[in-house]
């Protein structure tokens, strides 16, 4: 092969090379972002939450109010409407939603702009993240600080991922002289021995409520409604006189499988 055969190969093969690298996809981290947040909204049946002070009626006809609820949502990922997936990067990606505590009732997230047309979520924490190095459980996770919540079990049965508690005059006497009752329900599977396993994971279609439209300079927002009637209410009736306490026990199972239905999609604040 002459040097001229192969100077002129190099012409026409040189920007063939050239053309494929400008069809490589820019580096996702200058990918433009915005804020979506996303609303959890507790309510029982048709009425609005109110700690302490709201009576609520349960499917058994018991009659309760509720001090306490408190719940793990993890894991989040968003179908875009181009059927393309983002998932929150997983370190900052756990949350504990409290009821009665203005910052503590949403998420707020910044993702890729775009439109959002389903939501998915953990109700609970992951086994993994549950059996991790306390280094890497910082935050809502952390066992020790900010814990007096007391949303912790121990290395081998993990995280409480659901509480709730109040009174019912259908819950026995406690200890302190009042009706009682407390459903603290957690279980990834454990790691050192098998244990329950009570992970939910929800998956709500955004497009008849709204989808979330997310674009530079504003926040679009997620309304959830949760409603923990649906503890009691499900699968299982679940009764206040039957069951005034479950914690990690077999028992809980019903009740993870009756709370994991009570997410639903409202409306989208675009
Ligand atoms: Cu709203």
């Amino acid at each position: 092969m002459t040097i001229h055969k192969i100077i002129i190969i190099v012409l026409f093969v040189a920007p063939l090379f050239t053309s494929c690298s400008k069809d490589a996809q820019p580096p996702s981290s200058t990918e433009e972002r915005s804020s979506l947040s996303i609303e959890f909204d507790n309510i029982v049946g048709g009425q609005n939450l109110q700690l302490n002070t709201g009576s609520y009626t349960n499917a058994a006809g018991e009659t309760f109010s509720v001090d306490r609820l408190q719940y793990f949502v993890s894991n989040i990922s968003l179908n875009k409407t181009d059927g393309t997936v983002y998932t929150v990067p997983q370190d900052s990606s756990y949350f504990l939603v409290k009821e009665g505590e203005e910052d503590a009732d949403h998420v707020t997230l910044s993702v890729p702009t775009g439109e959002y047309s389903s939501l998915s979520f953990v109700l609970g924490v992951d086994s993994l993240r549950s059996t991790m190095d306390i280094a890497k459980r910082t935050g809502a996770l952390d066992p020790s600080g900010g814990m007096d919540d007391g949303m912790y079990w121990g290395w081998n049965s993990g995280y409480i991922f659901f509480k709730m508690e109040g009174l019912s005059p259908e819950a026995p006497v406690d200890p302190t002289g009042k009706h009682k009752f407390r459903y603290h329900i957690g279980g990834f599977g454990g790691y050192s021995a098998p244990t329950i396993n009570n992970i939910k994971t929800v998956t709500l279609n955004l497009t008849p409520g709204g989808v979330a439209k997310v674009r530079q300079g504003r926040n679009s927002n997620i309304h959830l409604m949760v409603d923990v009637l649906k503890v009691f209410n499900g699968s299982t009736t679940v009764s206040l006189a039957a069951n005034p306490q479950v914690m990690f026990s077999d028992y809980s199972v019903n009740i993870a499988n009756n709370y994991a239905t009570m997410f639903r999609h409202d409306h989208t604040e675009n």
